[in-house]
């Protein structure tokens, strides 16, 4: 009798261990950092348009694929060089949901002032 019980509870403190890994892995998922890479050519942002979690890390990992460029997003207080040949990384934790949008700061041509894009900002 006692034994068969004490399979029993044992069974169920597997289910529930499980059941709190499972929560874990859910919870661990969800605060991950958010990882966004985006290409910058002559004179486009590839993508531009990057959604992102309110209140969760987030890095933007710029190349560029042919010249200098730069991105600004003023209202969210990032900006970086994008060199060729070369990863910039901008870390930013988004705080208020919204729309910010991003443009270029760095002369890059003829089409310099339509290089821009949008920073959406989900709750
Ligand atoms: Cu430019």
């Amino acid at each position: 009798m006692r034994s068969v019980s004490g399979e029993r509870s044992a069974g169920g403190l597997i289910i529930i261990l499980f059941l709190i890994c499972l929560a874990v892995d859910v919870f661990a998922a969800d605060q991950a950092e958010q990882i966004i890479r985006i290409t910058a050519k002559k004179f486009e942002y590839s993508p531009n348009e990057i959604r992102l979690k309110k209140g969760v890390p987030a890095v933007l990992e710029f190349t560029s694929l042919d010249r200098l460029h730069g991105f600004i997003c003023p209202d969210l207080d990032i900006r970086t060089d994008i060199n060729p040949g070369k990863v910039s990384t901008v870390r930013l934790v988004p705080q208020k949901a919204g729309t910010y949008d991003f443009h270029c700061d760095i002369f890059c041509g003829e089409g310099h002032e339509d290089m821009a894009g949008t920073i959406i900002v989900e709750e």
